[in-house]
Parts: structure tokens; C-alpha cells; sequence
């Protein structure tokens, strides 16, 4: 059966094109750095805004006009998931992601539970058999059941603790069956709501031990998809114990974790803990821990995770500065983390979504592409340290001098001169002016 019976495969028309169906500016065969864009940015769809999620709010009900609304149970389970490959190849997407939720209803048994994942896995396997479309990461949803209240691995209750590794056991041994890259762990209740209850040193140890076990699993099972954390703030929580990429370092390190976990970023969780989408990407990618992508954005004017489709060329051109420069995500992709409106509520709506989303991105890719090829930044951001690659600058990065020395030179300059203009103002108009060209061609 078809579901979106009125919509055609999507494809590259260019930029003149005026059908809402057709990409503008994403052409999968183009070439960029020596692979396709379809290579590079490794587009996912997510499960859980698209074919999951209703249209609630804290105020309101369900608004999403769904081809698959009028099933329950596992036979609207099975709907949505024939409903979801059409709609991978019609959008020609690479990828796919999940929770075990998203793709089962939810029981209170969790033998029922994994009964009913044990049905929808096999189906999920056939599908991708025939299709091009792959997993790109598979998660376990430990936020919304009343069970996961006070957190999973971070519960003072030592059974949900338990009940939180069945899960993810489970969900490795899907991953691995499915062929997903990428294992997710998104806390979204690992955190506190105030210390004057809470044990943090037992629950962020208890977390370490969490992850080490899943590592261990995994290696048990022969998993070798590349685990990766999604740090976020707030919301539900609190306090989240991953609140950044930087907090999430520090975790990783004080728990012997970092040469087996990377980071899935996301933009509007970037934003959240007060941060640029690219300075997330940016730490990330210094200490070579930038593993995949959540790509959505905030609004500027709402405190909370709107997950809008991306839209903001400046953010998605400096997200691919940072992404290109990384060499690509390796086993990581831009997953669409993001939720078409509440407004929006018919299905050309999800297609136009991802339509926009890939776009933005592709573009934001050629200008990046573009800045990085001309040495934009790079030629400015050399001259503006260039003190540091002769005399004094230079024995300081060689680790050739110490305070003595450091002391005895400072004292010998008569006055120290500002020496290169920081010019940002001027760079952002350079950043207008490549957007501008972009669009020329
Ligand atoms: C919520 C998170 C969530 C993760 C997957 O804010 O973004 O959707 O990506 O659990
Ligand atoms: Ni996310
Ligand atoms: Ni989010």
C-alpha cells in the first residue's frame, strides 16, 4: 500500500525550480571533496518526529494528519514502518534513527516489550535489504515512562538502574542485527532536580559504570558501531549531568570513557546551554571527538527545544566549517532531530521539512566549502597568532621557555602594542558576501 501516494522520488532541480518537491540547491551526485553529497552529509530521518510524533503540546492534543491514524498496537507499529521506507526513498535519504519506542508501543512488561521489538526487528531487517536507506543509530527511550522519573542509570532506585541496562542490552543487540553505525545515549532525565535529595557523586559514578558495561557488551556481542553521548542542559531535566560537549569531556576522561564514546551534537541543545551550534561542533572536533549530528534549531524568541527543521543559512554554514574541516563525520550523519510544526500538520508538510532542512544544509555546505577553499578564515586567523610562530611565541608553543624567561622578556618591552585588528564586523560582511555568491551559482 501507498501512503504518500500523491508525492514522486524527490530530486535535484536547482535553484530556479519552483516545485516544492524538488531540491534546490542538495544534488546528491555532486561532488565535494572527492565524495557525493550524498556521502558526505549522510542525512537521517528521525523516527520519533516523523512517523511518531503527533503534534502535542503541554496545552494541546494531537493536530498531525497521518495516513496510519486509524491503527493501534503493533498493526500501527508495522503501518509506520511501511509508511517510513516509502518515505525514506521517496526523500532519497541514506539514513535512519530510532528509539526501541518509537518503533514498538511501550508496555509495562518489559518481556512484552521485547516481545514486540523481537516482531518489528525481522521487518525492519527485510526492509533493509531492499533499501538503500541503512541505520544510521538506534537509542533506548529512558525518559518517558513514569519508571524513569528520578533518571535511569542515574536513579537512586538500583531497579531501574537494572531495568535501564535490560534495555539497552536489548538495544545493542538490535543495533548489531540491523546494522546500525552509531549507538546514542541521550540522558534526558540523567540529572537532578536539587541537591538536597540527591547523591551526585554515586549517581555520576553509577553512570560511569553504566557506560563501562555497555562497552563491554557490546565488545562481548561483537557491536562495533561508535558510541556517542548527546549532551543537553536541561529539559526534562533540571540539571542534565551531560550539559555540554566540554562537561561531557570531563566526564568521559574522569571515567576512563573517552577513547570509546564521540559526541552527537545537536544545534538547539548547543543553544540550551548557551552556546553557538558552532562552538559545540568546535570543541568536539579539537579533541577529535566529533562523532554525528543532531541538525535542528532553536528560536531565538522560546527558552526550550523547539527541534525546528533547520532553516538559518548562517548556522548551517558555519556548522559545515566545522564539519568540513573535521574531514567529514565519519560513521556519524546529519540526523533531522527536528519536528515539523504543530501548524503543519498534513504529510507534504514532513516532505517540504526534510526538503528545507537538505537544502540549508547543502548550501550552507558549498559556502563553507567555499571560505575554507580560499582560506577565508584561515589566512586571517594565521596573521591574527603570527606572534606566536617567531622569537618569543615561538619558544612558548615549543615548550622552550618558563616564567623566568617569560618574566625577564616582559620586563624588557617598553609597551605592549595591540597588533592585528580582531575585524569581525568585516568578516561577517566577507560570510555575506559568500552566502550572497552561493546563491549566483
Ligand atoms: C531530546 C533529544 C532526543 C535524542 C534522542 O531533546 O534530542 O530526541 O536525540 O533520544
Ligand atoms: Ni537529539
Ligand atoms: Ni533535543
Amino acid at each position: 500500500m501507498s501512503y504518500f501516494g500523491n508525492i514522486n522520488k524527490v530530486k535535484y532541480e536547482g535553484p530556479d525550480s519552483k516545485n516544492p518537491f524538488a531540491f534546490k540547491y542538495y544534488n546528491p551526485e555532486e561532488k565535494i571533496n572527492g565524495q557525493t553529497m550524498e556521502e558526505y552529509l549522510r542525512f537521517a530521518v528521525s523516527y520519533w518526529h516523523t512517523f511518531t510524533g503527533e503534534g502535542t503540546d503541554p496545552f494541546g492534543q494531537a493536530t498531525m494528519i497521518r495516513p496510519y491514524n486509524n491503527f493501534s498496537g503493533m498493526d500501527l507499529a508495522k503501518a509506520r514502518l511501511e509508511a517510513s521506507f516509502e518515505f525514506f526513498e521517496k526523500m532519497d535519504v541514506p539514513f535512519f534513527c530510532f528509539h526501541d519506542y518509537d518503533i514498538v508501543p511501550e508496555s509495562d512488561s518489559l518481556a512484552e516489550t521485547f516481545n514486540n521489538l523481537d516482531e518489528i526487528v525481522p521487518l525492519i531487517k527485510d526492509y533493509l535489504k531492499t533499501s538503500k536507506t541503512k541505520l544510521l543509530w538506534n537509542t533506548a527511550n529512558m525518559f518517558s515512562h513514569p519508571r524513569w522519573l528520578s533518571g535511569a542509570a542515574t536513579s537512586p532506585n538500583a531497579d531501574v538502574f537494572a531495568y535501564a541496562a535490560a534495555k539497552v542490552k536489548k538495544g545493542l543487540e538490535i543495533g548489531k542485527e540491523l546494522g546500525a553505525q552509531n549507538y546514542v545515549f541521550w540522558g534526558g532525565r540523567e540529572g537532578y532536580e536539587t541537591l538536597l535529595n540527591t547523591d551526585m557523586k554515586l549517581e555520576l559514578d553509577n553512570l560511569g559504570r553504566f557506560f563501562h558495561m555497555a562497552v563491554d557488551y557490546a565488545k562481548e556481542i561483537g557491536f562495533d558501531g561508535q558510541f556517542l553521548i548527546e549532551p543537553k542542559p536541561k529539559e526534562p531535566t533540571k540539571h542534565q549531568y551531560d550539559f555540554d560537549v566540554a562537561t561531557g569531556i570531563a566526564f568521559l576522561k574522569t571515567y576512563g570513557l573517552d577513547d570509546k564514546f564521540k559526541f552527537n551534537i545537536e544545534a538547539n541543545h548547543a543553544t540550551l546551554a548557551g552556546h553557538t551550534f558552532e562552538h559545540e561542533l568546535r570543541v568536539a572536533r579539537i579533541y577529535g571527538l566529533l562523532g554525528s549530528v543532531d541538525a535542528n534549531q532553536g528560536d531565538p524568541l522560546l527558552g526550550w527545544d523547539t527541534d525546528e527543521f533547520p532553516t538559518d543559512l548562517y548556522s548551517t554554514t558555519l556548522a559545515m566549517y566545522e564539519i568540513l574541516k573535521n574531514g567529514g563525520l565519519g560513521s556519524g550523519g546529519l540526523n533531522f532531530d527536528a519536528k515539523v510544526r504543530r501548524g503543519s500538520f498534513d504529510t507534504d508538510d514532513l516532505f517540504m521539512a526534510h526538503i528545507a532542512g537538505m537544502d540549508s544544509f547543502a548550501l550552507g555546505t558549498r559556502v563553507a566549502q567555499k571560505l575554507i577553499e580560499d582560506r577565508v578564515l584561515d589566512d586571517f586567523i594565521d596573521e591574527r597568532y603570527s606572534s606566536y610562530t617567531t622569537g618569543i611565541g615561538r619558544d612558548i608553543v615549543e615548550g622552550k621557555t618558563d616564567f623566568h624567561k617569560l618574566s625577564e622578556y616582559a620586563l624588557k618591552i617598553d609597551k605592549v602594542e595591540n597588533k592585528n585588528s580582531g575585524r569581525q564586523e568585516n568578516l561577517k560582511a566577507i560570510l555575506n558576501q559568500y552566502l550572497i555568491n552561493a546563491f549566483r551559482g
